[in-house]
């Protein structure tokens, strides 16, 4: 059970339709496979999306991390010291979703040591999460009409529509004119990435008063501080914040200042370990937990569902676990399939994910 080598391979996989949001647009899935070896042969995998425009690191800062810091402070120590492996990690400010790659690449590893499933290690509550599927920037028209083919097509009603685009009349005609389409058979929230001011997003949030929002996500920035605490106490919907909390510690700052009430939990970004935390943060808080999404490929979206069916308050809301409908391509041997609105946690031990060395050889870019 000890841990002889872990790698970092960079991959890339060009998305079919780019994802546009306020923070940046994604045109391809230009991601870092972790693998984590152990003395009995066992090897744990995991993925580790960078998104320069959240956090600040980047496919060569995720493998130098990992390569430089995390792999030489970690080999030797057995799966089940996965506490040492996260205090030694979280001596390195930052880097959240190399953390969590490697945390996550351990728990596989550990699932298939001892021939159990990680989502029943984690919990074992259900083994299936209803999926929110995530509309980027575009004309409403089109908007509308790639909500109707998730439906129709894998059976999905819950819809995160991103906004903070201005003027903020056009993102309210997008929400508009997907209950006017889809009536009451469709849940819808949004989120907006920092993109408007305090007083944008009010103005906004009153002018979508009557169409029934789940939630609001992120809609200004947290560093507002003042502006979002105003914001949030005055809306009628929980507000999520997502990438104002990337550690426990966030998430307890922004919830006691009144700046959110309920928190995305995102595994590429705490891993399972520090999901875990956040999840007991949300729970003893009393605020709700959203599965997010950090534009995972199908390895991270088999990581959010591990984690996300292994509780209760985890699965009380759709997951958004379909962004990686819009790649092209993919590195699993059995690609994740959604039907009927669901998508349930791969069969077997581990994860339940296997890379095809085929695929892997496509779509590796160091060699
Ligand atoms: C989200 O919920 O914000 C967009 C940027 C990012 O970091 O994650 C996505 C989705
Ligand atoms: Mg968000």
């Amino acid at each position: 059970m000890k841990i002889t080598q872990i790698d970092a391979i960079p991959f890339a996989v060009p998305y079919r339709k780019p994802l546009k949001f306020a923070s940046g647009e994604v045109h391809a899935a230009e991601h870092v496979l972790v693998r984590v070896h152990t003395d009995d042969g066992i090897v744990g995998i995991a993925e580790a999306p960078p998104r320069p425009f959240t956090y600040g690191e980047t496919q060569r800062g995720i493998i130098a991390v990992i390569d430089g810091i995390f792999a030489p402070q970690l080999v030797g120590l057995a799966l089940t010291e996965r506490e040492v492996a996260a205090a030694r990690m979280a001596r390195t400010v930052g880097n959240p979703t190399a953390k969590a790659a490697v945390d996550m690449a351990m728990w596989d590893a550990l699932g298939r040591t001892l021939g159990l499933p990680v989502t029943e290690l984690l919990g074992g509550y259900t083994d299936r999460m209803r999926v929110s599927h995530m509309l980027g920037f575009d004309e409403p028209a089109r908007m509308v009409a790639e909500a109707e083919r998730m439906r129709d097509q894998y059976g999905i009603s819950t819809f995160k529509v991103k906004v903070g685009r201005r003027p903020v009349s056009l993102d309210v005609a997008v929400v508009r004119a997907l209950r006017e389409r889809f009536a009451d058979t469709v849940e819808l929230y949004v989120d907006g990435n920092r993109g408007w001011s305090a007083a944008e997003s009010l103005r906004a949030m009153k002018a979508m008063a009557d169409l029934g929002l789940l939630f609001a996500e992120e809609l200004c920035p947290a560093d507002d501080v003042l502006g979002r605490r105003w914001l949030v106490g005055q809306l009628d919907v929980p507000f999520i914040a997502d990438e104002s909390v990337p550690t426990p510690a966030d998430v307890t700052r922004e919830v006691l200042a009144g700046s959110a009430t309920a928190i995305s939990i995102k595994t590429a970004r705490t891993g399972f370990t520090g999901s875990a935390r956040v999840l007991h943060l949300a729970e003893g808080l009393g605020v709700e937990v959203v599965m997010g999404n950090q534009i995972d490929g199908q390895i991270g979206t088999a990581c959010a569902v591990a984690f996300g069916a292994a509780f209760p308050l985890t699965t009380r809301y759709a997951g958004e676990l379909s962004n990686f409908l819009d790649m092209s391509d993919d590195l699993l041997t059995e690609p994740l399939q959604i039907s009927d609105g669901y998508l349930h946690r791969p069969p077997g031990v581990g994860l339940g994910i296997d890379i095809d060395p085929d695929k892997l050889a496509t779509y590796r870019t160091d060699q």
